[in-house]
Formats: C-alpha cells, structure tokens, sequence
C-alpha cells in the first residue's frame, strides 16, 4: 500500500462516487466496549450481526473484530462473511474505516482522515481513540488500496454525504464545531472537502438531529437517495425541538441547487416518537472514565435516515415506533430497485449511532 501525501484525490482524477452505486462491499466493526452497549454488548452483537447478514446477501461484508471477540465474531457470522481480526476503540465503521474514492478508469483508493472521537478533548465522546485512527490505513492495506494521508483534518464518514455527481452535504453544527478543526474557515473547510471527495459544490444544512452527541451528522438528518433527490428527517410536532430543526434544513435546501444546477427534490422521512434511554439500559452501561455514558430519560437521535444502501437492499432502523412500517414504505417507494429490510435498531440507538453509522461501503471497482 503506498501512502499519498503529495497530492489530494481531485488532483489525481478521483471522486467519492454516491453510495447509491454499486459496491464490492461492506466495512463493520463488531461491538465490544461495556460502556456504549449495555450488558456486555450481547443485543448489540445480535443486531450488528443482522445488519450484516441483511448486507451480505448483496455485497461482501467484512467484520473487524478484536482478538478477546474474534471466536464469537466468526461463531455468530454466516460464514460467506469475512471476519478479520483488527483492534479497534469501538464499533463506528462510518467514522474511521476508510472514505473511499474512485477515478474515471476504476481504480480505488482510500482517505484517511483525522479521528479524534467526535471532539477530541474539546467535546469528544471517549479517549484514547488511537486505535480507532489508525483503522483507515490498516483497512486499505488489507484491500490493497492506495491511501491518502489526511489525519491534519479531522473528519468522520457520517459527517459527509455525497451524490456523486459534484454535491457534498454536511452540516454546520459538525464541520464547524469547535472541536475537530478549530483553526479552519468555513471556507478552508470547504477546499479541504472539494479537493478530497472531488466534490465542486458544498451544501451546508444548518444543523441535523437533536441530541446528537455527533454534533449532528449529516447522516442522521438527511441523505441522498439519488443525484438530484434526497430524504429529510421530519416531525410535525411542532412543540418538539427537532421541528425548527427539520425546518431549517427544508428551508436550506429548498433555496439551494446541487453541483449541477438542480433543484433538489426534497422527500420527507417521519421520525419516530422521542426514544429516551431507561434506567434498566443505563444500569448495563459502564462508566467512561468516571462519567455515566446514559443518564435516564436521555432522549436519543433517532431517525430512519440512518440508513444503509447495499447493491440490492436498502438496510434501515426500526423503533417499535407506530412510524416504522410508514418510513419503510417510503423508502421502499424511492428505492423501487431494492428490497427494504428493516431491523430492530435500539440496541445500537443506545451506543449513539445506528446502521449508518456502523457500516461504510466499499465502491466497485479496481484494486491496485
Ligand atoms: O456516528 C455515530 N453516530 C457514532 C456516535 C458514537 C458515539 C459514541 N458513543
């Protein structure tokens, strides 16, 4: 694996293609640690292990799993998906496997990003997270993929979204946040994720989900569901917090256009009733350091935009929610190409994340 430190992917002729395109596979990290999934991360386990048999009937899913995890990691997986064994600090494939980039020929490489836990010391969300950063490289040696050294900026995979086609979208609230790039303008921002994700336009929403320890993602609030088309997270509650926020978003890109002059056709996905943490879940959470993760009543982000786009299905979180079986129907009507599953997702909710969150996709394409 070379590691490309004089050159950024735009330059050399790659861009993030959309995740709606066809992929080689699927990157997921088997969860472990006590304190972001509840008794000993046994629910967690099984619904990770959902997520990635419901991929892995369309893609190649590969599993990373630590050493104490890897017997019960291969025992709890169907065997036509890979586990390898790779430390790791937690379970976020999003946030630290690696971004992938393609060119005109189909050659694939690999970026990787700064990882400080969503914050660093500043906000961040545990520490040390040093083995969770050097995920990205150990990944694209593995797949024999060159990769572009860009650990001076932080930035995780949820924070971005892309249509493959030149529109980026993040928001705010995450890229500027005070702790991943403190020292960058809004604009220096912006140039590091043109010249990385071979993006020319960046749309910036305003904020995502509230009570999104994330500083609010962009991939629980809003995704592209093709060039041109994309899902909102939506209330009409108007007395919930979350309405002003969803708001703001719609009235944000109903003004805007994407990379290619369009409109872009906004559909909006209902979130479930407010999900809080109880005090049966927070007893089976460990401390991090001396801080309780969860407190009870801990309201959490959850939204079905969460979701993950595999070649033939389209993978999405259930609540239990009256909402589910609606949301599902939406999706299923914008991706009439693939089949909609969805999976009983609280027990990942809790670790402050969902489907999204704990895969990222590997593009079709060439390997060096
Ligand atoms: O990308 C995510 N939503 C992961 C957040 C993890 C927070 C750690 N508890």
């Amino acid at each position: 694996m070379r590691i490309i430190r004089n050159s950024v992917p735009s330059r050399d002729g790659f861009y993030m293609p959309g995740e709606f395109e066809p992929h080689e596979g699927c990157i997921m990290i088997f969860p472990e640690r006590p304190d972001s999934w509840q008794y000993g991360g046994y629910a967690a386990r099984r619904a990770f292990v959902q997520v990635a048999e419901a991929i892995g009937e369309s893609e190649q899913v590969t599993v990373c799993a630590s050493g104490a995890q890897y017997d019960n990691a291969r025992a709890a997986l169907p065997p036509h998906i890979r586990v390898v064994e790779m430390s790791s600090n937690d379970a976020w494939a999003r946030d630290y496997a690696p971004t992938f980039v393609r060119n005109a020929a189909g050659e694939i490489r690999g970026i990787d990003w700064g990882f400080n836990a969503w914050g660093g010391l500043y906000d961040g969300l545990y520490f040390p997270w040093d083995k969770d950063n050097q995920m990205a490289r150990k990944l694209c040696d593995l797949l024999n993929v060159d990769v572009y050294d860009k650990r001076d900026f932080i930035l995780e995979g949820g924070s971005v979204h892309v249509d493959g086609e030149g529109t980026c979208m993040v928001t705010e609230s995450c890229l500027l946040s005070g702790g991943r790039n403190p020292r960058l303008t809004k604009e220096e921002i912006e140039t590091v994720l043109k010249g990385y994700l071979g993006a020319d336009k960046v749309l910036w929403l305003p904020c995502g989900i509230y009570h999104d320890e994330t500083n609010e993602h962009i991939d629980n609030i809003c995704a592209f569901v093709r060039p041109g088309e994309a899902v909102l997270a939506w209330t009409e509650e108007e007395s919930d917090v979350q309405y002003a926020m969803s708001e703001a978003c719609l009235e944000y890109l109903g003004n805007a256009t994407d990379a290619k002059g369009r409109h872009i056709r906004v559909h909006k996905l209902p979130l479930p009733k407010p999900v809080t943490v109880t005090e049966e879940e927070c007893r089976g959470l460990d401390a991090c350091w001396d801080q309780p993760t969860r407190i009870p009543g801990e309201r959490l982000a959850a939204s079905y935009v969460n979701f993950y786009i595999a070649n033939k299905s389209v993978v999405m979180p259930g609540f239990g929610d009256p909402a589910d079986e609606k949301a599902k129907d939406i999706l299923q009507e914008l991706f009439p190409d693939r089949r909609v599953v969805q999976i009983y997702a609280r027990d990942i909710l809790i670790g402050g994340g969902n489907i999204h969150c704990i895969t990222q996709q590997i593009p079709a394409g060439r390997r060096r």
